[in-house]
């Protein structure tokens, strides 16, 4: 049976199905009074989600909210006898666990019955379920925080019909540094995270643009972009990853030619296996996050994001 790593901290809570229609109520709230942008790709990542127990699996006990730590990664890029430290967000790089594995893990957490049933639903607001659950409290910046591994966590939920598991249910919480702290709100660069609203403004955040295809809206400064792909301002300098933070993954280093052919977009193929490798990428086509590493054979439809978000970074040019 796999495990994941010992590195890697894993926690998860459970939560009764009884409390769906709770959690549903939370978002319902949220969008009768206007708080959920109505921003078309934003909602194609969301519009779907719902808190039910699913159709094909109306046996569903409870669902179970994971984190796994995810450390974010730096990559040194060689340009111009110059050395540039880039970070890649936590979402966007194999760090050497699958959905799979933390399914088995699980699985051997709580000691599922092997007749019973654990099953990945990627269509849930994973975030209010954690904070709900007592997992992990809400920070300004609208991330989820989990103890020591701050906010670089990876969120996985689970449905099953296991009934030996004990529900967990709390208030939505924000984290207890935010009371005193404005840190996130000022070091935004575009102005997402709000004074007077505690929902960001999504529609302001910069991996909404740089995870897709496009040219950034010219209202996005120059200097705001910061990481391969996400964004990692309000992350950074938060007091509550101050543990967290030192557990950066080093990817190693991209040479003059290897970085020239990011930067044209253009990498020869007998070059790509190789950067593709040291990149580690996963593939951000999926929203949902399976944490599948980009292939090789379709690394030519990344390029282009990976091209543009490094010239923004390196060159400054947008
Ligand atoms: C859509 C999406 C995005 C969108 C929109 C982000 C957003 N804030 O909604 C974009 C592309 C911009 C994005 C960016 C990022 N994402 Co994202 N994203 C998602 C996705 C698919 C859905 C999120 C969602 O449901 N949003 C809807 C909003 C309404 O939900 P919410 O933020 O929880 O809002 C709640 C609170 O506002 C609360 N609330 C309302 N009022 C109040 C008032 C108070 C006082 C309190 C306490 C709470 C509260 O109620 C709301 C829900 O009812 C999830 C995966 C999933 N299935 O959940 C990953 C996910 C949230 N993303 C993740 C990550 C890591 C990121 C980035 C950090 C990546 C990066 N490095 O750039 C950034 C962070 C941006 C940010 N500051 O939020 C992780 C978060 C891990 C964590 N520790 O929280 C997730 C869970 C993916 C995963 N499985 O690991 N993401
Ligand atoms: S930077 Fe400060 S206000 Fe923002 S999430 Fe972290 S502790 Fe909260
Ligand atoms: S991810 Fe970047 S743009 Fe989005 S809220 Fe955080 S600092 Fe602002």
């Amino acid at each position: 049976m796999k495990e994941i790593p010992l590195k890697f901290q894993m926690e998860y809570r459970a939560v009764s199905c009884k409390h769906l229609p709770e959690l549903q109520a939370d978002v319902d709230q949220l969008r009768a009074a206007n708080k959920i942008h109505n921003n078309e790709v934003f909602q194609s990542y969301i519009a779907d989600f719902k808190y039910q127990v699913p159709e094909d699996f109306p046996e569903a006990k409870f669902v179970i909210i994971v984190a796994v730590s995810k450390p974010i990664a730096k990559i040194q890029f060689q340009y111009e006898n110059e050395a540039h430290d880039v970070y890649i967000g936590s979402p966007y790089y194999d760090s050497g666990y699958t959905d799979e594995i933390v399914q088995e893990s699980l699985r051997k957490r709580i000691n599922l019955p092997s007749e019973l049933k654990l099953v990945q639903n990627l269509k849930l607001h994973q975030k209010l379920l954690a904070v709900r659950s007592g997992l992990g409290v809400y920070g300004r910046n609208n991330l989820c925080y989990v103890g020591d591994m701050g906010c670089f966590v990876n969120l996985y939920a689970f449905y099953t019909d296991y009934e030996g598991l004990s529900d967990s249910w709390e208030e939505i919480k924000t984290m207890k540094y935010c009371k005193t702290c404005n840190i996130c709100l000022n070091n935004c660069p575009t102005g997402a995270i709000r004074e007077d609203e505690f929902v960001i403004d999504i529609s302001k955040c910069i991996p909404l643009y740089n995870e897709i295809d496009g040219i950034f809206p010219d209202w996005i400064p120059k200097i705001a972009h910061n990481a391969l792909m996400g964004c990692l301002k309000c992350q950074f300098i938060c007091p509550g990853n101050h543990k967290a933070i030192k557990g950066i993954t080093n990817l190693g280093e991209m040479n003059e030619k290897e970085t020239q052919m990011i930067l044209e977009g253009n990498i020869p193929k007998e070059n790509v296996q190789e950067v593709c490798q040291k990149l580690k990428f996963l593939d951000p086509e999926d929203v949902c996050r399976k944490l599948k590493m980009c292939d090789p054979e379709d690394f030519d439809r990344i390029l282009p994001r990976l091209s543009r978000n490094l010239k923004a970074i390196i060159l400054r040019e947008v």
